[in-house]
C-alpha cells in the first residue's frame, strides 16, 4: 500500500476520536477564530544535522537506515512533512552537507514541498585538507590569516545558500577560552566584530545574519560570543539585517530565558530560534521533553512581542530545531519536537491577554498565574492535529510512524549499518 493510501486509512479510523476531543475544547475553550490557520503557516525548519544517530563524546549507537546522502536527508525531511505538514525547511550545515548541484537539490527538495532555511557555517573543527587549525578560534584568532580562512568560509556559505534559496546565515562560534589568563577579552571580541563586518558585508541585500551565543563549550572559562548581550552588541555594530539567535539550550542554568526573549524581540533584534530542551547544559534534547512550562512562557513572549510589532508569526523569525537524539529514533525524536513546539505556540495563542494585562496592571499576582496555567493546562493537542488534518497530514504522526514500519522500511533500503553525517 502507498503512503498516502495508508495515511488516508489510518485517519479515518482515528477520525471519530479525534472529532470528539476537538468538540470537547471547541466547547471548553474560547478559540480565536484564526487559530487553526496560524497553526498551518507555522512551519518548523528541520536541521540536516539531525537526521542521524547522534553521539556524545563517550560513544555513538547509530541506528539503522541513517540518510547517508544529502538526497536521503532530505527524503528524511519531506517524509516528516509529509506526517505532519509543519516541517516543510531544511537548514544545511556546511561542510556537512555541501550540494554537489544545487539546482538538482533544490528541484528534489521543491518536489518534498520544502524550502531551505539558514546555512550554517562551521569554523568550530577542522576539515581534512584545511590549510589553519580553529584549535585557538576562527574569527577571534591572534593570526589574521586564520580569521581570514574562517570569513572566507563564511563567504562560501552564503554562496551555497544563494543557490539554494537560502535567505539567511547562523553563525555559530566556538571561539574562546579553556583558561584564565589566556585571551585578551577585549581583543577577541574586536576582532570578531572586525571578521563578522566582512562576512555582513557579503550578505545579500535580502539576507539576514544572525549570531548564536553560548554560555560554555566547547570552551570552558570563557566564549567571546557567550550570552545574549555580546551577541546583541555585535549585531548591533553590524546594521539592520544581523540579528542575534537564541538556541534554547546556550544558557547558564535557570536563566529566564523567556525574558531574553522578550527584550530581544522589543529591541528588534531577535533574529531565530534553535529549539531542544536540556536539563544541565547543552543537552540537544527533544523540544519540550524537560521544561514545557517554559516553552510556554517563551512563546508567551513572542506571540505577544510578535503582535505589538505587527510582526508576521510564521516569517518575520526563523523557526528551527537544533537536536541531537543518542537514544531514540532521529525522526520519531524530530516530530516529537515539532509537536511540542506546535502546542506551546498554540497554548500562547489561546491567552487571554486583555485580562493578563489588566491583572498585571492590578497587581493581582494570584490572576496573572492562574491565566497562565490554566492555558498551559489545556489539552490542545486536538487543535494541532486538526490544523495537521486540514493540510493534510497524519492525525498523529509518531504512531503512524510506528504503525507503518517507516524505520524498517529504511533499513530494508539503506542498511542497517549507515552513519549520517552532523552531530
Ligand atoms: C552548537 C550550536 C550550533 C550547532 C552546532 C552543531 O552547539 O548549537 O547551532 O550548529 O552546535
Ligand atoms: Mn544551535
Ligand atoms: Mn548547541
Amino acid at each position: 500500500m502507498n503512503l498516502d493510501s495508508s495515511i488516508q486509512n489510518y485517519n479515518n479510523e482515528g477520525l471519530g476520536t479525534h472529532q470528539r476531543r476537538l468538540e470537547f475544547i471547541k466547547n471548553d475553550v474560547q478559540i480565536p477564530s484564526d487559530l487553526i490557520q496560524k497553526l498551518k503557516d507555522f512551519q518548523i525548519a528541520i536541521p540536516s544535522w539531525a537526521l542521524g544517530t547522534g553521539g556524545t563524546r563517550f560513544g555513538r549507537f547509530s541506528g539503522g537506515g541513517e540518510p547517508g546522502t544529502l538526497e536521503e536527508k532530505i527524503a528524511d525531511v519531506g517524509l516528516l512533512h509529509r506526517l505532519n505538514k509543519s516541517s516543510g525547511a531544511i537548514s544545511l550545515h556546511i561542510p556537512w552537507d555541501i550540494p554537489s548541484d544545487a539546482n538538482a537539490i533544490k528541484k528534489l527538495a521543491a518536489d518534498h514541498g520544502l524550502a531551505f532555511d539558514a546555512v550554517n557555517s562551521n569554523t568550530f573543527q577542522d576539515q581534512a585538507n584545511q590549510a589553519l587549525s580553529y584549535k585557538f578560534g576562527s574569527l577571534q584568532h591572534t593570526d589574521k590569516s586564520v580569521r581570514k580562512q574562517a570569513i572566507d568560509h563564511n563567504i562560501e556559505v552564503i554562496k551555497h545558500g544563494v543557490d539554494l534559496g537560502s535567505k539567511s546565515i547562523t553563525v555559530w562560534l566556538s571561539d574562546g577560552s579553556c583558561f584564565p589568563g589566556q585571551l585578551n577579552f577585549r581583543r577577541a571580541y574586536e576582532r570578531t566584530v572586525e571578521s563578522l563586518k566582512e562576512i555582513y558585508a557579503a550578505l545579500p541585500s535580502d539576507w539576514k545574519l544572525f549570531l548564536e551565543y553560548k554560555a560554555y563549550e566547547p570552551n570552558f572559562y570563557s566564549t567571546t560570543v557567550g550570552d545574549w548581550g555580546q551577541s546583541y552588541s555585535m549585531v548591533n555594530k553590524l546594521g539592520d539585517k544581523a540579528f542575534t539567535l537564541v538556541d534554547l539550550g546556550h544558557h547558564l542554568p535557570n536563566a529566564n530565558i523567556e525574558q531574553i526573549v522578550s527584550i530581544l524581540l522589543m529591541e528588534g533584534k531577535l533574529g531565530g530560534f534553535h529549539f531542544n530542551d536540556s536539563k544541565y547544559g547543552d543537552d540537544d534534547l527533544t523540544a519540550g521533553s524537560m521544561k514545557p512550562y517554559q516553552l510556554f512562557l517563551i512563546f508567551n513572549e513572542l506571540v505577544d512581542g510578535m503582535d505589538a510589532k505587527g510582526m508576521n508569526h510564521a516569517s518575520d523569525l526563523g523557526w528551527m530545531i537544533d537536536a541531537s537524539h543518542n537514544v531514540k529514533d532521529p525522526l520519531e525524536d524530530l516530530l516529537q519536537s515539532v509537536e511540542a513546539i506546535q502546542i506551546a505556540y498554540a497554548q500562547a495563542l489561546l491567552v487571554d491577554r486583555k485580562a493578563l494585562e489588566a491583572a498585571r496592571e492590578a497587581n493581582d499576582v494570584v490572576r496573572c498565574q492562574e491565566i497562565l496555567q490554566n492555558v498551559f493546562r489545556t489539552d490542545v493537542r486536538a487543535l494541532v492535529a486538526q490544523a495537521r488534518l486540514e493540510l493534510g497530514g497524519v492525525l498523529n504522526p509518531v504512531e503512524f510512524y510506528r504503525s507503518a514500519e517507516i524505520r524498517k522500511q529504511l533499513i530494508q533500503h539503506r542498511g542497517s549499518k549507515t552513519v549520517a553525517t552532523g552531530l
